[in-house]
């Protein structure tokens, strides 16, 4: 071959090589998302200095506040009662068995000590403390997973340039460098993974803003692998699974439903999946949200996530003076007592084997397929045909055993009678 040919024809070969570079999870990821899917449970927690306004965590862009005035909020955010501790026993007792906290959010405030900025919480606030280090250690002793959320999309960095479709009050110059802010967020994430013990994962927020920008999300998904192998990776971007994503969330809706608007494009795919939600209406605390969802349906919200195979990730947005407010810590409380007596048909199991209905879901494990009544119909529970034959049908909390029939079409129940307004009847089939 000459070499006017043999040069163009080596390009394609390495071009064709890099095309079909895949990502291969390394043996430790996959141990890490089986442990995430037994899982189930976690605690989100939004967490900055816009707390302190009492207004969520969109405060800065919803209010238009520029920099320059946004800047005085980490002078007041002293949450002198912040006590890691609690934070972490009152997840457990919640049956929670990780916490993702947000390292950074929009604001592009660090609640973590970077060396790449001053916008963090131990430069810019009275208090001084990195609470992300104080909860580390927390987690590491009691046994719960740490997961970081971390925006992508930064209302404060001036390299953050252009804009995206958000933050246009911030009072930046109408310059920047991209790239430069990229290799910021991969050194803080550098940070996040070196210094913090081992990371569950990475939750990824917010580069929806920029829909057509260059992310770069490969080389930050392989540094994160590198960092950690067994740190899982996902992005919260609304479509279907990148390369190098080890898990699939889904925001205040169930995989494949789409109430919010925003989910229409998040195609269900194979990873381990995770669905979160608030308490109230917000992520970041809100003074006046009282829309306070009650336990029962936090408790049908956890069963029916597990009945579409999916984790759940419920948030709390704590008070800038570091306590959870009363109304989230007694129902979590009420919450812990279901998951305490009820956990077994929720933790290490699979959603399925028959697809969520009307009248509830099912969850299995082993030989045993849990059947999750939230809406009973009718006196007898028809349940369509799962290729398996039935040993036994019994309720979950009294072993009583029931009557059925199975027959081409199914197994035909028949329904203890006063269940109607309990927040789950689990009936268990023995295959
Ligand atoms: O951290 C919490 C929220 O602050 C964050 N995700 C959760 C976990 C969040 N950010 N935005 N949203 C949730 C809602 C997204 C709204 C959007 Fe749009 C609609 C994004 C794109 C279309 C509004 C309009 C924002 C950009 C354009």
């Amino acid at each position: 071959m000459t070499r006017k040919i043999l040069i163009p024809f080596l390009l394609l070969m390495a071009f064709q090589a890099n095309a079909q570079i895949k990502y291969t999870p390394s043996p430790e990821n996959l141990k890490s998302r089986e442990w995430f899917q037994d899982a189930r449970f976690g605690l989100f927690i939004h967490w900055g200095v816009y707390s302190v306004l009492g207004d969520g965590e969109w405060v800065m862009n919803n209010q238009n506040i520029d920099k320059e005035t946004y800047q005085k909020l980490p002078n007041f955010f002293n949450p002198v009662n912040y006590d890691p501790k609690e934070w972490v026993a009152m997840a457990k007792a919640a049956g929670m068995k990780y916490i993702t906290i947000t390292s950074k959010h929009h604001d592009g405030f660090a609640m973590f000590d970077s060396k790449l900025t001053d916008w963090d919480i131990v430069d810019r606030t009275p208090y001084k403390k990195d609470i992300i280090k104080m909860l580390a250690e927390e987690c590491r002793k009691e046994g719960i997973k740490l997961f970081f959320y971390h925006s992508h999309l930064d209302w404060y960095q001036e390299n953050y340039f252009p804009l995206g479709r958000t933050g246009h009050s911030s009072g930046r110059p109408e310059k920047g460098d991209w790239y430069k802010y990229l290799d910021y967020m991969d050194g803080q994430l550098t940070e996040l993974l070196t210094n913090y013990g081992e990371i569950g994962g990475i939750w990824f927020d917010g580069d929806w803003d920029k829909l057509d920008a260059d992310w770069r999300l490969e080389k930050t998904y392989s540094l994160i692998h590198k960092l950690q192998p067994a740190c899982m990776v996902g992005n919260n971007h609304h479509l279907a699974p990148f390369p190098g994503e080890d898990f699939q969330m889904f925001e205040k809706d169930l995989p494949g439903h789409n109430t919010t608007g925003f989910s229409g494009d998040s195609k269900v795919g194979s990873l381990p999946l995770e669905t979160c939600e608030t308490m109230n209406n917000s992520w970041g605390f809100n003074l006046q949200d009282k829309r306070y969802k009650s336990t029962k349906s936090i408790i049908q919200y956890i069963v029916k996530a597990a009945g579409y195979n999916s984790n759940f990730l419920l948030n709390v947005g704590p008070m800038p003076d570091g306590r959870i407010q009363p109304e989230f810590v007694s129902t979590l409380k009420e919450v812990g007592k279901w998951m305490e007596k009820y956990g077994e048909t929720i933790y290490g199991t699979r959603g399925g084997p028959v697809p969520p209905k009307s009248w509830g879901v099912t969850t299995y494990k082993n030989n045993k397929v849990y059947v999750h009544v939230m809406n009973a119909e009718n006196s007898n529970l028809l349940i369509p045909d799962f290729g398996k034959k039935v040993k036994g049908i019994t309720l979950f909390t009294t072993s009583e055993k029931l009557k059925y029939k199975q027959d081409t079409f199914g197994i035909t129940i028949s329904l203890p009678k006063d269940i109607a307004d309990e927040t789950d009847t689990i009936l268990v089939i023995e295959i």
